[in-house]
């Protein structure tokens, strides 16, 4: 039988495990990343795990989300990530090298590698053929330890492109029309390769861009082949050395194809508040917009850059516009600034901003009251921007920046001006890793007022009965748990102080409600927990009590961060019983530890209304152990516990 890229990779990493989709397989892991918003927590509970130095080949700590320093918080969180990065073995990206997944893409990333990040979009790397995977921080600081991933074999999907993509339209259209077709919970389950004619045409840094957004379909990661393509960029980075060859076999077996014309592709964007609410530009219309943010992991490569710096060129941004620009990486900025395209930028009323996360996660330049606001970044969710009245597009660069200039959502095609937006790969970038500080094993761990302790579940009970403390709709993303912006973000390694601020844009009453009854049940709909990586959607809930989520589907990356601390993530057998509990509810899971432990029918009996509802929940044996035990630490320390004797 053929193998997949993903498959060839999962084959060569494989520790424990039948390859077949569906099965729990673990896999082992080269590299590591971990950013600033999520890494106090990593390391927090990696130096829990006890592991002197990373057992990985390569792990890196990156400072490019909570970069706004209006208190000590951040830099505060950014020395303890330096040195517990410094004390065991990890290398540190300083603030100002640049956004996580675009320097490790540049510098770090290699072909037919493992690499899990505890950031979503992570699979960028998959632009060069590494399968890259997010995941909660735990499950990274075990990686780091050496202990395996676990994950469950994903089905195959292929992404066959095929046609030239046409002057105006580029990456970020092809992996709109992937969220128009599959949509944002049509990748769940999946890896999707990317395949056909069509990749030939696409540079490494447009293939990261669609691998990027991946992560707003929920597929477990998305992957090109490594090609001539990716020697070429590789070689550019001065690590043609890194380079090695993965293609697809000729018999390999996709589980569902879809097709893309790239040559039929128009200009398109993602209506508010989804990234697959897409439509095209042309139909959305010329709506009047307030401001334009060119950056995030998504869309800050050099060509993305140049290309704007050209229409932006000679031109002033409009006045009812606020245009920001974030270049990716400091390799960007700095090649910007050589050759003078910076300059174009500066001229034309651009804000230049560091390069690091910044607006795309509400870390500063929060649009006006119901503003609209065009974004090059992935997701659109509402009040994401900082502003919960603004509405956010996302967009390609080229109609970002033509829309600066008219004031207008502009489709780029009617744009008369002569670009030329053909940007060739440099032959070689400006290649200097000043900013990655080597690790020096000896340096003494600086801790900050700002690091609490987090929250450690305590073994399941033999039954739970409880209030259903909330009732939510499908598709509630992390950033609705637990919502990050330039002032909760400077908290993430102090659980107590965000408890205040979970669910609440669900609703504001729910974190005083959870700890009036001391914890309870959350009932929602398909694709709970949608989005973010970040653990504290799980750590947060279980500090307030939160025992179970009780779903009509879950989220990949939130679901396994449920299991590692200890949270049930129950789904309804029959979707319609949804309607079957309503908020104050009293719920009971009679056996609930047996049926863990054991396997066997749950039942729900709702005592309120005396229904009684079946539920499933999909564990692995090593899973039903972590829940029995009250989540991954706990089971960590039995398991070893019992090694000992
Ligand atoms: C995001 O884009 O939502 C983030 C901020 O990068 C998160 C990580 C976090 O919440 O810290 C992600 O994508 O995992
Ligand atoms: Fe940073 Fe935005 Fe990318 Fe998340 S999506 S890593 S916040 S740039």
């Amino acid at each position: 039988m053929g193998y997949t890229i993903a498959q060839k990779i999962i084959k060569s990493h494989l520790v424990s495990g039948e390859m077949q989709a569906g099965n729990e397989i673990s896999i082992k892991i080269d590299q590591t990343l971990t950013q600033d918003s999520t890494g106090t927590m990593a390391y927090l509970q990696f130096e829990t795990i006890g592991v002197p130095r990373v057992k990985t080949e390569k792990s890196v700590a990156y400072i490019d989300h909570n970069t706004i320093q209006a208190g000590f918080e951040n830099a505060d969180d950014h020395k303890y990530i330096q040195t517990v990065a410094s004390r065991h073995g990890i290398y540190f990206s300083r603030p100002g090298n640049g956004i996580c997944h675009q320097v490790q893409l540049e510098r770090f990333g290699i072909p037919g590698k493992t690499l899990l990040g505890s950031d979503s979009h992570t699979p960028t790397g998959g632009g060069i053929g590494m399968l890259a995977i997010g995941a909660g921080g735990l499950d990274v600081a075990v990686c780091m330890g050496g202990g395996a991933y676990y994950i469950t074999m994903p089905k195959m999907m292929k992404v066959e492109l095929t046609g030239k993509l046409n002057k105006w339209v580029s990456a970020k259209d092809v992996i709109l029309e992937v969220l128009r077709q599959i949509s944002v919970k049509g990748g769940v389950g999946y890896i999707l390769e990317y395949a056909g004619e069509g990749i030939k045409s696409l540079s490494v840094p447009e293939r990261a861009t669609i691998t990027n957004m991946g992560a707003e379909h929920g597929a477990t990661t998305s992957i090109f082949p490594s090609d001539e393509i990716t020697r070429e960029f590789l070689s550019a980075q001065g690590r043609e050395s890194d380079f090695v060859e993965i293609l697809p076999d000729s018999n390999a077996i996709y589980d569902k194809t879809i097709t893309i014309d790239l040559s039929a592709l128009t200009p398109l964007a993602a209506k508010p508040h989804m990234p697959d609410l897409v439509d095209t530009v042309e139909n959305i219309g010329k709506i009047k917009i307030d401001q334009v943010y060119i950056g995030s992991c998504t869309n800050a490569s050099y060509q993305d850059m140049m290309k704007t710096a050209r229409i932006l060129k000679g031109k002033t941004v409009h006045p009812d516009v606020s245009l920001v620009i974030g270049p990716g990486s400091k390799q960007v900025l700095a090649m910007l600034a050589e050759n003078g395209a910076l300059a174009d930028m500066v001229e034309a009323g651009a804000r230049i901003l560091e390069s690091a996360c910044g607006p795309c996660i509400g870390m500063g330049q929060s649009p006006k009251t119901d503003a609209v606001s065009l974004r090059t970044s992935n997701r659109n969710f509402e009040g994401r921007s900082g502003t919960k009245s603004a509405k956010v597009y996302l967009v390609s660069p080229e109609i970002a920046a033509v829309s600066a200039i008219t004031g207008v959502l502009t489709d780029p095609r009617e744009w008369k001006d002569e670009v030329d937006l053909n940007i060739p790969m440099p032959a070689a970038f400006l290649v200097n890793d000043n900013m990655v500080v080597a690790p020096e094993y000896d340096t003494e761990v600086v801790r900050g007022p700002n690091i609490k302790p987090f929250p450690v579940n305590t073994p399941l009970p033999s039954e739970i009965t409880a209030k259903a403390l909330l009732k939510v709709e499908d598709n509630i993303t992390t950033d609705h748990i637990m919502p990050s912006n330039a002032s909760l973000l400077p908290y993430r390694s102090n659980i107590p102080y965000l408890s205040d601020y979970c669910l609440a844009p669900c609703d504001k009453d729910f974190p005083a409600r959870a700890k009036e009854h001391g914890g309870g049940f959350v009932i929602a709909g398909e694709n709970y927990g949608q989005g973010s990586s970040r653990e504290h959607a799980a750590l947060v809930p279980l500090y307030l009590g939160v025992k179970a989520v009780i779903a009509k589907s879950f989220a990949r990356i939130h679901m396994a961060n449920l299991i590692n601390s200890g949270i049930l993530p129950l789904t309804f057998k029959n979707p319609a019983d949804y309607d079957k509990i309503e908020l104050l509810h009293n719920l009971k899971l009679p056996n609930i530890l047996d049926k863990i432990q054991n396997g066997g029918e749950i039942e729900l009996e709702n005592l309120t209304t005396g229904d009684k509802i079946p539920l499933d929940i999909v564990l692995s044996d090593r899973q039903r152990k972590i829940m029995a035990a009250g989540g991954l630490l706990n089971y960590t320390k039995v398991a070893a516990a019992g090694d000992k004797g």
